[in-house]
């Protein structure tokens, strides 16, 4: 398989519970790259256009204010097979569903406060790369 690249986020829970370095470690000790990477806080735009294929479900609103609540770890993350990886790395979406091994089966219990985002597909994780991090500042 190809080497990938993928976007991940450490959530505001992740960054408040002082888990960033706990998160960060598990996507190296599995063989990850952690390629690019900074802190931010989202701004709703941003949160808007990164979850818009969201915005019809009952829980968007949540979503949008949770995710731009609170400084957010941004990281392009390279590896082989890494976009599919790297959501059995993180577990299901739904902590109380997500084995125990996983970073939402061992630190998270809350479907929103879910610590962290991996893009889906690999045309999600060009889009979501491209929304947070310049072309020009990845290849260095
Ligand atoms: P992200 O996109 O954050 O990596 O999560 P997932 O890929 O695992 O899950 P998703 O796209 O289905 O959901 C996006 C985001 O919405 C939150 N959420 C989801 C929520 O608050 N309530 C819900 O019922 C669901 C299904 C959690 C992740």
């Amino acid at each position: 398989m190809n080497s990938e690249r993928t976007l991940v986020i450490v959530k505001p829970d992740g960054v408040q519970r002082r888990l960033i370095g706990e998160i960060l470690t598990r996507i190296e000790r599995k063989g990850y790259v952690i390629s690019s990477m900074k802190t931010m806080k989202i701004e709703k735009a941003l949160a808007e256009k990164h979850y818009h294929e969201h915005e019809n479900q009952p829980f968007y609103d949540d979503l949008i204010s949770y995710i731009t609540s609170g400084r957010v770890v941004v990281a392009v993350v390279t590896g082989e097979g890494c976009i599919n990886g790297l959501r059995y790395l993180m577990g299901n979406t739904d902590p109380i569903k997500a084995p125990p091994g996983t970073i939402r089966g061992d630190f998270a219990t809350n479907v929103t406060k879910n610590l962290i985002h991996g893009s889906d597909t690999l045309e999600n994780a060009e889009r979501e790369i491209a929304l947070f991090f310049r072309e020009e500042d990845l290849d260095i």
